[in-house]
């Protein structure tokens, strides 16, 4: 019997197909063809909501093959504009992307170390939605920085400066925006090979030629376990390489916060204190191994341990700031406001507030016992400043640039009873019971020494 349902564009002369046969083949878990998921995201924007929720629930619970998954992608890098590069930057084109965390501000250091080191960072980020921040609401809290740059105006920036990181534009992956849309309504975002098509396409209509993946597991992040974030690297290493896009993960551990800051104008301190070789170690350790193994897939670096070395001496020797302060002033930023953020000595992270919106209050919260930190809860700890103004529990929603934490420990440091272990940035006091309960029971201490476990857990490349 006929399905029935909008037929879409029947008389189409690419092919026969119809939606209603499409979802069907996959309801009943066959595979499709190329030409068959080229052609769904062709007709998209006439096919009906219906239709499109259904077919993802079919994916969604039939999964989609390593050849399917490959397909979707470059069918949905298609569906827009792709950018295009001059000739000789072949091989440098780079980028890199992050699964998402609490205190993730590893892009503003890591694009001008790359910059620093000759490559091409066309990097397209995305805002912060519930607990993890996002890339461009960090740079935002910098009075001036412009995150709406044309395509056209990133070519005279990626010339001069090297990198640039700026939203996306109406038309990169059209076919992303309405997926991803409809995922949300229909409780298929969880979905490894949704996911991938979604975040490669992306890079690929970047049009990089290598791509490094902060794929992270633990409590602040959408993968909670390993084996999760696991299976969602190799997803994407195989996929973006089955592109052409040379494509290594590290799979790291984002059980605790990153740095000692979330929130996004503490992240730009803190970003600016490792651009300047000083910092959390744990922070730098993650920009000198991400960009290690970025140089040494693009041919840039002879083995991942001489790119970690290139990348730590552009922190050192001044030139991933200097490439940094350079990005601002090219995206808007005063040259004044830009030389004195990035030249003034930030070892005191307290210095950022001359520069950026600072918070009405700073309240400390001390230790209820002694002994070793045995973990900081980042997903707690994200909770609650989300919760203070610091993200958007909907999208569009203000956002509130000065507030955020810093931590005062790190996961293994000794304790005394009364000792201060955080400093809250907020702008309505005091803050409630609720908050300071539930940033109490994120900390937690015991009496064995703890090693911080370390971040970077495993390097997963094509096979
Ligand atoms: N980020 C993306 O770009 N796409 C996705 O599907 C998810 C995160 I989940």
């Amino acid at each position: 019997m006929e399905s029935p349902g909008r037929q879409v564009d029947m008389n189409c002369n690419k092919s026969k197909f119809r939606m209603p046969d499409i979802i069907a083949k996959k309801r009943d878990g066959e595979e499709l063809s190329t030409q068959e998921i080229e052609w769904f995201v062709e007709k998209m924007p006439s096919v009906d909501d219906s239709q499109i929720g259904a077919f993802l629930m079919a994916m969604y619970l039939k999964g989609l093959s390593r050849d399917e998954t490959a397909a979707l992608t470059k069918a949905m890098q298609n569906s827009g504009d792709v950018l295009h590069w001059p000739p000789e930057w072949k091989g440098l084109v780079v980028d890199k992307h992050s699964t998402g965390g609490i205190g993730d501000k590893i892009s503003l250091p890591l694009a001008p170390a790359l910059a620093a080191c000759g490559m091409k960072v066309p990097m397209i980020s995305g805002r912060g939605l519930g607990f993890t921040g996002g890339t461009l609401d960090k740079l935002e809290s910098i009075p001036g920085y412009r995150v709406d740059v044309a395509e056209k105006d990133m070519l005279p920036i990626l010339e001069q400066v090297g990198c640039c990181i700026v939203g996306q534009t109406s038309n990169l992956v059209p076919a992303d925006k309405k997926l991803y849309a409809t995922r949300d309504v229909t409780a298929t975002v969880a979905s490894l090979p949704l996911i991938t098509a979604s975040i490669i396409s992306k890079k690929a209509a970047e049009n990089v030629n290598s791509l490094i993946l902060d794929t992270k597991f633990g409590k602040g992040t959408f993968m909670k376990t390993i084996e999760e974030g696991r299976q969602l690297a190799k997803s994407l290493v195989t996929v973006s390489n089955a592109l052409g896009i040379k494509t290594t993960a590290l799979l790291t551990d984002m059980n605790s916060p990153i740095g000692c800051t979330a929130g996004n104008a503490l992240e730009v301190a803190e970003a600016i204190q490792c651009l300047q070789g000083s910092g959390p170690d744990d922070l730098r350790e993650l920009v000198c191994q991400l960009g290690g193994h970025l140089l040494f897939i693009s041919g840039k670096a002879d083995s991942p341990a001489d790119g970690i070395a290139t990348i730590q001496t552009t922190l050192q020797d001044g030139t991933a700031c200097a490439k940094f302060q350079a990005m601002l002033v090219a995206q808007g930023v005063l040259s004044s406001i830009a030389e004195r953020l990035c030249q003034s000595k930030l070892d005191q992270v307290d210095d950022v507030w001359k520069v950026l919106e600072r918070a009405a209050y700073t309240t400390e919260l001390q230790a209820e016992q002694c002994g070793y930190v045995q973990s900081i809860d980042a997903l707690a700890l994200g909770k609650v400043i989300l919760e203070l103004g610091a993200g958007r529990s909907v999208a569009g929603a203000d956002i509130d640039y000065s507030v955020g934490f810093r931590l005062l420990v790190k996961v293994g440091s000794q304790l005394k009873i009364g000792q201060s272990w955080i400093s809250m940035y907020h702008n309505t006091s005091p803050l409630s019971e609720d908050h300071i309960l539930r940033l109490q029971c994120g900390l937690v201490i015991g009496l064995d020494k703890v090693t911080p476990p370390p971040r970077v857990h495993e390097v997963i490349t094509a096979d």
